[in-house]
């Protein structure tokens, strides 16, 4: 089981431009001055904490970060121009290290917090700067500096943003297995998952959250029946949970009686659990007795004010709406 979400990267930063051999050139002064100006500074490479971001998995596509050279000096005594930082945004919670003597270089705790990982160079002077009374005509100016690089590895512990809750075998591993890399194991009895696996989803161009899977909860688990609530404290500090539900079960007494009794185990274990939004989802529509019965249960919650999003994880039909109702409420409780 991994909880650890970790990249390696590469950051170099910008050299520092070159400065200018140069001589003043004018009309009616015969031998003009050393006019070579200062080349510029190279870029950094700054890695910021963001509450936006919630994984490290951008990293792990793009991982060489590269800052441009500061412009070189130019005559009439112009600078080269100082080049643009790289900025890399991570989540906060973020720990830099050393990748080769893994030494902790930064711990980003609060959001906007940074860390210069690589610093450009300055600029090599021009010639300009290096006349003196004795020496009036310089034909030297100064290479610039290199920029810093190094090779960095990164680290967050993944806190679940999304938490799955639902009755054994409704489907909430295979969920998290269609929709993550997270590989739980699947099985057509009970109490198949015996601790919680965490999975990152990707959405939108580079956004992804964290999705746990927990084991399946019963009537009574706050009282340790079934494999008891001591999961749920790895979903006190999701945003959100996603309830999914089987109406296709052999023992099927109601959609609407499996919320109630899962909500009931919930609020016994903490009240907060219960005040954290809720997507409602039915699972297995793929199966025929599914079918019959899911306008009738839809009906039932439609009654009390709640939507319930049909899917089916096999198939994979209805799972793009349940995670854009995920995402639609992680954007609203990053927004406050
Ligand atoms: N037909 C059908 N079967 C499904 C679907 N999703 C899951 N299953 C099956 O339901 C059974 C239980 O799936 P799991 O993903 O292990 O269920 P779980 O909720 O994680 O179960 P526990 O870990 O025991 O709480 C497996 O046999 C799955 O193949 C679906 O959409 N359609
Ligand atoms: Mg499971």
């Amino acid at each position: 089981m991994k909880f650890i979400d970790e990249a390696k990267i590469y950051v170099k930063a910008g050299d520092g431009g070159k400065g200018c051999v140069s001589f003043r050139r004018e009309k009616f002064v015969p031998r003009g001055g050393p006019d070579g100006g200062t080349g510029g500074k190279g870029g950094d490479v700054i890695i910021r904490a963001s509450a936006g971001s919630r994984t490290l998995l951008d990293l792990k596509y793009r991982q060489h970060h590269v800052a441009r050279r500061g412009g070189h000096g130019e005559g009439s005594n112009r600078s080269g121009r100082d080049s643009e930082d790289v900025l890399i945004t991570v989540p906060v919670g973020t720990l830099i290290k050393d990748a080769e003597t893994g030494e902790l270089l930064a711990d980003l705790t609060a959001d906007g917090q940074e860390f210069t990982a690589a610093k450009g160079g300055i600029g090599g002077r021009g010639n300009a700067c290096f006349a003196t009374s004795t020496n009036q005509a310089p034909r030297y100016a100064q290479e610039g500096i290199k920029g810093e690089e190094r090779t960095l590895t990164l680290e967050l512990k993944l806190l679940a943003d999304v938490g799955i809750v639902g009755r054994p075998n409704v489907g909430k591993s295979t969920f998290i297995s269609k929709v993550s890399a997270a590989r739980p194991k699947i099985a057509d009895y009970p109490f198949t998952t015996l601790a919680p696996n965490l999975g990152v989803v990707r959405y939108g161009d580079d956004k992804s959250f964290v999705i746990a899977d927990i084991p399946g909860l019963i009537e009574g688990a706050h009282a340790g029946t079934g494999m008891g609530m001591q999961f749920l404290r790895h979903i006190e500090r999701t945003s959100v949970l996603l309830h999914i539900l089987d109406i296709a079960d052999e023992e099927f007494r109601g959609a609407w009686h499996d919320f109630e009794t899962i909500n009931r185990e919930l609020a016994l274990f903490s009240p907060a659990l219960m005040e954290k939004p809720q997507i409602v989802a039915i699972n297995k529509i793929d199966l025929p007795i599914a079918q019959e019965r899911l306008k009738k249960e839809i009906g039932i919650f439609k009654k009390k004010k709640i939507t319930v999003l049909p899917f089916s994880a096999a198939t994979g039909e209805g799972i793009r709406p349940v995670i854009n109702a995920i995402t639609r409420v992680l954007e609203k409780t990053k927004a406050r």
